[in-house]
Protein backbone atom coordinates (compact mmCIF):
# COMPACT_ATOMS: atom_id res chain seq x y z
CA UNK A 1 0.00 0.00 0.00
CA UNK A 2 1.29 3.63 -0.60
CA UNK A 3 2.35 5.50 2.34
CA UNK A 4 -0.11 7.96 3.84
CA UNK A 5 0.41 11.76 2.75
CA UNK A 6 1.14 14.17 5.44
CA UNK A 7 1.64 17.88 5.16
CA UNK A 8 1.52 20.98 7.75
CA UNK A 9 -2.82 20.75 7.12
CA UNK A 10 -3.56 17.38 6.28
CA UNK A 11 -7.44 16.75 4.86
CA UNK A 12 -8.71 13.90 5.46
CA UNK A 13 -12.52 12.97 4.56
CA UNK A 14 -14.43 9.38 5.02
CA UNK A 15 -15.27 8.99 0.98
CA UNK A 16 -14.16 9.98 -2.28
CA UNK A 17 -17.38 11.19 -2.77
CA UNK A 18 -16.89 14.18 -0.07
CA UNK A 19 -14.17 15.82 -2.42
CA UNK A 20 -16.60 17.94 -4.06
CA UNK A 21 -17.64 19.35 -0.65
CA UNK A 22 -13.59 19.38 0.94
CA UNK A 23 -11.85 20.30 -1.75
CA UNK A 24 -13.31 23.80 -1.09
CA UNK A 25 -10.68 23.63 1.97
CA UNK A 26 -8.41 24.06 -0.14
CA UNK A 27 -9.04 27.21 -1.66
CA UNK A 28 -8.32 29.51 1.61
CA UNK A 29 -5.38 27.77 1.80
CA UNK A 30 -3.80 27.75 -1.59
CA UNK A 31 -4.18 31.33 -1.36
CA UNK A 32 -2.52 31.86 1.78
CA UNK A 33 0.18 29.58 0.83
CA UNK A 34 -0.47 26.87 3.47
CA UNK A 35 1.22 23.85 2.57
CA UNK A 36 -1.57 20.88 2.58
CA UNK A 37 -2.56 17.26 1.67
CA UNK A 38 -5.65 15.50 1.08
CA UNK A 39 -6.50 11.89 1.67
CA UNK A 40 -9.27 9.37 2.08
CA UNK A 41 -9.59 7.71 5.23
CA UNK A 42 -13.15 5.68 6.39
CA UNK A 43 -13.63 5.17 9.94
CA UNK A 44 -15.41 2.12 9.10
CA UNK A 45 -13.83 1.41 6.06
CA UNK A 46 -10.61 1.30 6.54
CA UNK A 47 -9.78 1.27 10.47
CA UNK A 48 -6.93 0.51 10.13
CA UNK A 49 -5.57 3.40 8.27
CA UNK A 50 -8.15 5.30 10.46
CA UNK A 51 -5.63 4.38 13.62
CA UNK A 52 -2.54 4.59 11.04
CA UNK A 53 -3.43 8.45 10.07
CA UNK A 54 -4.76 9.54 13.48
CA UNK A 55 -1.47 8.23 15.64
CA UNK A 56 1.40 9.28 13.01
CA UNK A 57 0.36 12.86 12.17
CA UNK A 58 1.37 14.82 14.70
CA UNK A 59 4.84 12.38 14.23
CA UNK A 60 4.62 13.44 10.36
CA UNK A 61 4.87 17.58 10.74
CA UNK A 62 0.99 17.80 10.46
CA UNK A 63 -0.30 21.09 13.14
CA UNK A 64 -4.10 20.76 12.03
CA UNK A 65 -6.26 18.44 10.33
CA UNK A 66 -9.05 19.26 8.79
CA UNK A 67 -11.38 15.72 8.90
CA UNK A 68 -15.05 15.91 6.86
CA UNK A 69 -17.42 13.00 6.87
CA UNK A 70 -21.19 12.79 6.52
CA UNK A 71 -24.15 10.34 7.98
CA UNK A 72 -22.41 8.80 10.52
CA UNK A 73 -19.71 10.82 10.28
CA UNK A 74 -17.57 9.22 13.22
CA UNK A 75 -14.32 10.07 11.33
CA UNK A 76 -13.22 13.54 12.93
CA UNK A 77 -13.94 12.32 16.34
CA UNK A 78 -12.08 9.39 16.12
CA UNK A 79 -9.38 10.82 14.68
CA UNK A 80 -9.71 13.45 17.33
CA UNK A 81 -9.61 10.85 19.85
CA UNK A 82 -6.05 9.39 19.19
CA UNK A 83 -4.35 12.43 18.11
CA UNK A 84 -2.99 15.42 20.02
CA UNK A 85 -3.33 17.85 17.13
CA UNK A 86 -6.72 20.20 17.03
CA UNK A 87 -9.05 18.74 14.82
CA UNK A 88 -11.57 20.85 12.48
CA UNK A 89 -14.37 19.36 11.33
CA UNK A 90 -16.77 19.68 8.00
CA UNK A 91 -20.43 17.68 8.20
CA UNK A 92 -20.73 16.62 4.69
CA UNK A 93 -24.25 17.08 3.48
CA UNK A 94 -25.86 13.84 3.20
CA UNK A 95 -28.13 12.10 0.89
CA UNK A 96 -30.81 10.97 4.01
CA UNK A 97 -30.83 13.84 6.00
CA UNK A 98 -29.14 16.61 4.30
CA UNK A 99 -26.30 16.87 6.51
CA UNK A 100 -27.91 17.50 9.95
CA UNK A 101 -27.01 13.11 10.72
CA UNK A 102 -23.73 14.58 9.97
CA UNK A 103 -23.79 18.10 12.13
CA UNK A 104 -25.25 16.16 15.38
CA UNK A 105 -23.12 13.07 14.71
CA UNK A 106 -20.31 15.39 14.52
CA UNK A 107 -20.70 18.33 17.40
CA UNK A 108 -21.72 16.15 19.89
CA UNK A 109 -18.45 15.23 21.39
CA UNK A 110 -17.90 13.39 24.97
CA UNK A 111 -16.42 16.13 27.10
CA UNK A 112 -12.52 15.68 27.24
CA UNK A 113 -11.89 14.64 23.31
CA UNK A 114 -12.40 18.10 21.65
CA UNK A 115 -13.43 18.68 17.67
CA UNK A 116 -14.00 22.58 16.26
CA UNK A 117 -17.47 21.73 14.02
CA UNK A 118 -17.58 24.04 11.10
CA UNK A 119 -20.59 25.14 9.39
CA UNK A 120 -22.82 22.06 6.88
CA UNK A 121 -21.26 21.42 3.62
CA UNK A 122 -19.14 24.06 1.05
CA UNK A 123 -18.95 27.02 3.25
CA UNK A 124 -18.15 24.74 6.52
CA UNK A 125 -15.24 23.28 3.95
CA UNK A 126 -13.49 26.92 3.24
CA UNK A 127 -14.16 27.74 6.96
CA UNK A 128 -12.10 25.12 7.98
CA UNK A 129 -8.83 25.78 5.56
CA UNK A 130 -9.51 29.47 6.86
CA UNK A 131 -9.74 28.30 10.41
CA UNK A 132 -6.70 25.81 9.88
CA UNK A 133 -4.63 28.98 8.34
CA UNK A 134 -5.29 31.49 11.06
CA UNK A 135 -4.30 28.55 13.80
CA UNK A 136 -0.94 28.32 11.83
CA UNK A 137 -0.44 31.90 11.92
CA UNK A 138 -0.14 32.42 15.82
CA UNK A 139 3.15 31.65 15.13
CA UNK A 140 3.76 32.32 11.58
CA UNK A 141 4.11 36.28 11.41
CA UNK A 142 3.89 36.45 7.62
CA UNK A 143 1.08 34.17 7.11
CA UNK A 144 -0.56 36.52 9.34
CA UNK A 145 -0.20 39.67 7.00
CA UNK A 146 -1.24 37.52 4.31
CA UNK A 147 -4.30 36.51 6.49
CA UNK A 148 -5.28 40.88 7.44
CA UNK A 149 -4.23 41.30 3.75
CA UNK A 150 -6.68 38.25 2.80
CA UNK A 151 -9.69 39.97 5.09
CA UNK A 152 -9.07 43.37 3.63
CA UNK A 153 -9.60 42.05 0.06
CA UNK A 154 -12.75 40.50 0.94
CA UNK A 155 -14.29 43.26 2.60
CA UNK A 156 -13.40 45.63 -0.34
CA UNK A 157 -15.04 42.84 -2.28
CA UNK A 158 -18.27 43.48 -0.58
CA UNK A 159 -20.87 45.93 -2.65
CA UNK A 160 -22.50 49.31 -0.64
CA UNK A 161 -25.29 48.54 -2.27
CA UNK A 162 -27.11 46.26 -5.09
CA UNK A 163 -27.75 49.01 -7.54
C1 LIG B 1 -19.24 8.61 5.03
O1 LIG B 1 -20.29 8.07 4.29
C2 LIG B 1 -18.48 9.45 4.07
O2 LIG B 1 -17.83 10.48 4.75
C3 LIG B 1 -19.49 9.94 3.09
O3 LIG B 1 -19.91 11.27 3.37
C4 LIG B 1 -20.65 8.99 3.28
C5 LIG B 1 -21.05 8.26 2.02
O4 LIG B 1 -19.93 7.60 1.49
P1 LIG B 1 -20.02 6.84 0.09
O5 LIG B 1 -21.05 5.78 0.24
O6 LIG B 1 -20.41 7.89 -0.94
O7 LIG B 1 -18.63 6.31 -0.16
O8 LIG B 1 -18.44 7.63 5.59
Amino acid sequence: MKSLPFEKVTIVMGSRSDWATMSNATKPLTELEVPFATVVVSAHRTPQRLVEFASEAHKKGTQVIIAGAGGSAHLPGMIAAMSPLPVIAVPVESRFMTGMDSLLSIVQMPRGVAVATQAVGASGAFNAGLMAAQMLSLSDSDLQQRLIAWREQQSEQVPLSVE
